[in-house]
């Protein structure tokens, strides 16, 4: 060994005890532990084309994004319930209002109302009672892009929307990141309560939905005034109390009663 070898390996000693000291023994060891962990995630899931940093787990703000071409049994577990995300088109009828910078079809009534297509955007079911514990893979039936949002303060954008708390105190505000065509999320819910949660995308399109984990006598939310018009119809449809989700376990989109649907003229209006 050459002296400049020597002396190498000397100073890499130092170093290496250097570390050891600050870090601690069992520190250093636990960390390598959870390295291990993760390259066995990194190598094994198909679709997992990078290393990751961590074991597949359902993260409690975060949850668990399953990308398009992810097999089932890379994901951290099975779900219990499914909740399918949608773009539907469908027939509404816009309020057309009258101007002279506008052209009025020949035949057309100026300022009646007169039929185009508009999409619903929404979750199916709209409304689910799952158990504590369950997971629900949320799955993105559309070409569109949509999240699974808590209805709570730390989402609020001011001065556009104020999300008020309306999921369990004891949950954290989770969300997840934008989902794509064909993409899954996973969320764990632990804490028993109502969950109302949102697509942020689409919260003004009314784009919501009520999970009811457990089936202790939960309160209905309150505040329905204060969200936007089109959220406001969706939570006011009668299939859509704590009571009736609970009852029923599953309220489809479909079995909505929606007097009043969304007038896509009145959507980004200034409240
Ligand atoms: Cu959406």
């Amino acid at each position: 060994m050459s002296e400049r070898d020597r002396r190498n390996e000397g100073s890499f000693d130092r170093s290496r005890r250097t570390v050891l000291k600050a870090v601690g023994a069992g520190t250093a060891l636990s960390a390598l532990a959870g390295v291990g962990a993760a390259s066995g995630h990194g190598s094994g899931g198909k679709g997992t084309t990078s290393d990751c940093w961590c074991p597949p787990c359902i993260d409690r703000l975060a949850g668990y994004t399953a990308l398009a071409d992810e097999d089932e049994s890379g994901w951290p577990t099975q779900p219990d319930h499914v909740v399918d995300m949608y773009i539907e088109p469908r027939q509404v009828l816009f309020q057309q209002v009258p101007s002279e910078e506008t052209d009025v079809e020949p035949g057309a009534t100026p300022g009646g109302p007169e039929e185009e297509e508009f999409p619903d955007f929404f979750f199916d079911p709209v409304g689910l009672h799952v158990e504590p514990g369950d997971v629900v893979d949320f799955y993105n039936e559309s070409t569109g892009l949509h999240t699974i949002t808590a209805f709570t303060p730390r989402f609020s954008e001011p001065p556009y929307f104020e999300l008020s708390q309306r999921i369990p105190d004891g949950s954290p505000p989770f969300s997840s990141p934008p989902v794509a065509a064909d993409e899954h999320w996973l969320y764990k819910f632990d804490e028993p309560g109502v969950y109302d949660v949102l697509c942020l995308p689409h919260l003004d399109l009314g784009m919501v939905m009520r999970l009811v984990v457990g089936e202790d006598d939960f309160e209905e939310p309150e505040g329905n005034e204060d969200l936007p018009p089109a959220v406001q119809t969706v939570f006011g449809a009668p299939e859509m109390s704590v009571e009736n989700i609970v009852e029923e376990g599953s309220v489809a989109w479909d079995d909505l009663t929606i007097e009043e649907r969304l007038d896509p003229d009145t959507l980004f209006e200034e409240g």
